[in-house]
């Protein structure tokens, strides 16, 4: 396909007037989006189906990746890359008076995914296409994604995200492949002639899943996967006989409404879980649709069910779809004949299972009664799962009631999802070493004492094609240059870089192209927010959700301190700095909303005092996005990943952040800890408490932050500002529950424990940072060592330890 540009510019201004009905010279943006859209689904869809035809022949096993959320940011950009058109197309459009960039821009960003968990779907589907594994996604497409962020007087204000009010070019709707699924209702079991019994479902209610397919296009092979969206619709016909039956002439909207709803919206708190009735509806729409739909495909070969577990594996992305396990257990059972003891082998040797957190307070459980009624039939299986569970406990320990009690999924009045998810699959994993190993010494240890076998790791990655490659052109030319270009297949070429350790003049062009990236998005904040900041300063980037853990108030408060450092000591030597920050916080998640606050009242004080504002300057870019994090990244001196050890599971930011090379800032949690091994201390800036010392504090109750308060003066003088009055109080009372929670709450974050340590290392930054030939070392030595965080690596240990499937032949 277009081998040149000539062709190509024929073939674009040909499709602006089939599909558009424009001449090139009256075509806008929109136009040459969708024309340039069509255009390349053409030359997809040939190697799409290719593909799925492939699948079929060779009948190997599919990965089937059930995820809650995908986000996938916007996808025409990255398609070009992977197909080989970038240089093609994006010279043709520039003759036609076009520019790629504007185009891009008029993609929605697909954001149908809170953060680091759904961000992680999407960057493995890359991954899977990309090495020509047969692995696709099942998600559902929210009419409304997470929500649009906007501040409004420095107070977060929510509005719905309408990213399908701009055509989405990538879905094709496939109502032949739709499927039905059931809630509610009531279940006999029925003698069937004789024997044995059968289960019979009557009075429910009936959704139709509807799938979109988006093609997950590889890169440089021809394999195209497919993420497969559902959609909730009502069978009009059914929903029409249900209402008549009811009263009211509302009923039959009203019904219809009912039922699409399920897929209307995501769910934006990726802190508490509510145990929310729709949510549930939700959980078990994607399950049930995706596991009906992966028992249809493998149907479709024609072979006996026992060999289900060599032609498919299902693996859940946290406990979100656990219900998985009992929807196998129901079709193989009612729909397919089987008995108990052989849909339990196939159902647990299909499915897989990752683990993403161990904050308890995220931890999924629902009332037994709300599972009861809304899945009666999915709720006997579990029982039955939890019952036979119990009683093999039992036999191997006997008496040991505490132990049994502790390992039931049913129990306390609730449905356990992370019980029901180790229980009923093969494969336990955690998302970085020390995650892995929180879980299995502590948080899942009983688990691990009965299953030891199934509990392994799988470091997060990232794909560095997004996120090095389209995301910073320039770097990946430089590096190209220096080493050539196999990095770009095998990442963990990248260590060749190495030998321009102390080249100084490689290390200056490293350090000129951070610099052009600055300058970069120095002129985008300017337009985003009217803020002028300096591009020479060091950019200091805290991006990811709002979460207590994530400790965004340790930054606030010490940009207070270097505020007041300032104003005390005008001639105080300081680095200029440019504090960037972008955070979502759930609407529902009080304290974080203050944190925003805080940090745009910290923000006001500071731009607008010309005492300071030389030297520093704070910048909250409303509304953090995968595009956004797309331009931040590539601009980022220094990236702050500072949670309490021991609570951020992985983090995948940092491991962006490195790859561009910024320098870590960070605590000993997560995969900062890999970091950390694999550059050395003089590489990466690391502070703060350990994670068994966090872990032996919460044990022991003998953290005092009073006692850190009284003991330390900085800390003291900046908390103090919260609430007295200060230029960031204004005697007001805004901030009086941040300083509760760090001193009437004792501080569950150990934000005055690091306070200390984080001051000194910020301050050690600013002395490194003048040193240029310095900081670009330790930023190349970050961009070499990075290779082991693409997601190819972490694919590539799912693919060979979990899913046991090999790349496919259609490996170019
Ligand atoms: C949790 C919940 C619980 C309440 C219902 C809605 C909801 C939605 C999402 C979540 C996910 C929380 C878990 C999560 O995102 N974990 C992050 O996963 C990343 C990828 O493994 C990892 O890098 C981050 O450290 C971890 O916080």
């Amino acid at each position: 396909m277009f081998s040149d540009k000539e062709e190509f510019k024929r073939a674009f201004s040909e499709k602006l007037e089939a599909i558009q009905g424009k001449k090139m010279e009256s075509a806008t943006d929109v136009d040459a989006y969708r024309a340039l859209g069509s255009l390349m689904r053409e030359e997809i869809n040939r190697n799409w189906s290719q593909t799925n035809k492939h699948y079929m022949d060779s009948k190997e096993k599919q990965v089937y990746y059930f995820s809650m959320e995908f986000l996938m940011g916007r996808l025409l950009g990255n398609n070009l890359l992977n197909m080989q058109l970038l240089t093609v197309i994006k010279n043709g459009l520039d003759e036609l008076g076009f520019s790629l960039s504007e185009i891009e821009e008029e993609e929605s960003d697909a954001g149908l995914g809170n953060g680091g968990l759904g961000r992680l779907a999407a960057c493995f589907l890359d991954s899977l296409a990309s090495l020509g594994y047969a692995g696709h996604g099942y998600g559902i497409r929210y009419k409304y994604g997470m929500f649009d962020q906007r501040i409004i007087d420095g107070y977060q204000v929510e509005l719905p995200d309408q990213w399908l009010s701009r055509e989405f070019v990538w879905e094709v709707r496939r109502p032949d492949e739709a499927i039905e699924v059931r809630f509610g209702g009531k279940v006999e079991m029925v003698n069937h002639k004789g024997v044995p019994l059968k289960c019979k479902h009557f009075d429910y209610e009936q959704v139709r899943a509807i799938p979109y397919d988006v093609p997950i296009v590889g890169y440089e092979n021809e394999t195209v996967n497919t993420l497969r969206l559902w959609s909730a619709e009502s069978n009009d016909d059914d929903t029409l006989k249900k209402a008549s039956h009811q009263s009211g002439s509302d009923s039959f909207l009203e019904h219809k409404r009912s039922l699409e709803e399920i897929s209307e919206f995501l769910y934006p708190d990726d802190s508490h879980e509510e145990g929310r009735r729709l949510r549930l509806k939700q959980e078990y729409f994607l399950v049930s649709a995706g596991v009906q739909s992966a028992v249809r495909n493998f149907e479709r070969l024609e072979l006996p069910l026992a060999l289900f577990p060599e032609h498919a594996a299902l693996h859940i992305n946290d406990t979100h779809p656990a219900l998985v396990i009992p929807e196998l257990m129901r079709v193989l059972m009612d729909e397919k004949g089987l008995g108990w003891e052989e849909a339990w082998r196939i159902t647990q040797s299909s499915v897989s299972y990752t683990n993403h957190t161990t904050l308890s307070e995220a931890l999924e459980t629902w009332p037994v009664g709300l599972v009861r009624t809304l899945l009666p039939r999915i709720f006997m299986i579990i029982n039955e799962i939890n019952e036979r569970f119990c009683q093999t406990l039992w036999e191997k320990h006997p008496g040991e009631f505490d132990r049994i009690a502790s390992l039931a999924i049913v129990a306390d009045g609730v449905v356990k999802m992370a019980h029901l998810s180790i229980v009923g699959s093969h494969s336990i994993n955690g998302v970085a070493k020390l995650h892995t190993d929180i879980l299995k010494e502590r948080e899942m240890k009983i688990f691990y004492d009965t299953f030891p076998e199934r509990f392994n790791n799988k470091t997060n990655g990232i794909t560095h094609r997004r996120w090095l490659m389209h995301a910073n052109k320039p770097l990946s030319r430089l590096i190209s240059e220096s080493i050539g270009e196999q990095w770009m297949q095998k990442p963990d070429y990248l260590q060749d870089l190495l030998k321009n350790k102390n080249d100084k003049s490689f290390l200056h062009q490293l350090g000129n192209i951070k610099q052009q990236k600055k300058e970069e998005l120095a002129e985008f904040i300017r337009g985003y927010t009217g803020l002028v900041v300096d591009p020479s300063s060091i950019f200091d980037v805290h991006i990811k959700r709002l979460h207590g853990y994530k400790r965004q108030l340790l930054n606030a408060l010490h940009i207070m301190h270097l505020y007041n450092e300032l104003k005390e000591n005008p001639n105080f030597n300081m680095t200029p700095r440019t504090f960037i920050f972008g955070a979502k916080a759930a609407p529902s998640y009080h304290f974080a909303k203050r944190v925003i606050k805080l940090i745009h009242t910290v923000a006001d004080v500071v731009n607008r005092d010309p005492m300071v504002n030389d030297r520093m300057k704070v910048v909250f870019l409303e509304n953090y996005s995968v595009s956004l994090a797309e331009r931040i990244i590539p601009a980022t001196n220094v990236s702050e990943q500072i949670s309490t050890a021991s609570k951020e599971a992985s983090g995948t930011g940092n491991m962006k952040f490195m790859m561009n090379g910024a320098i870590t800032l960070g605590t000993m949690d997560g995969a900062n800890v890999e970091i950390h091994d694999l550059v050395g201390d003089d590489y990466i800036y690391a502070f703060g408490l350990s994670s068994d010392e966090v872990l032996e504090f919460y044990r022991n109750g003998s953290y005092s932050s009073r006692q850190v308060y009284n003991e330390d003066d900085r800390a003291r003088h900046t908390i103090d500002q919260l609430i007295h009055n200060s230029p960031f109080s204004k005697g007001e009372m805004e901030f009086r529950d941040i300083y509760d929670n760090l001193l009437m709450y004792n501080d569950e974050y150990f934000v005055l424990k690091d306070f200390a340590s984080y001051i000194d290392t910020q301050s050690q930054i600013s002395k490194d940072f003048l040193d240029a030939h310095l900081w670009n070392k330790k930023s190349l030595v970050n961009i070499a060592r990075s290779g082991k965080f693409s997601s190819d690596r972490t694919i590539q240990e799912y693919a060979s330890d979990i899913w046991k499937i090999q790349p496919s032949g259609i490996l170019k």
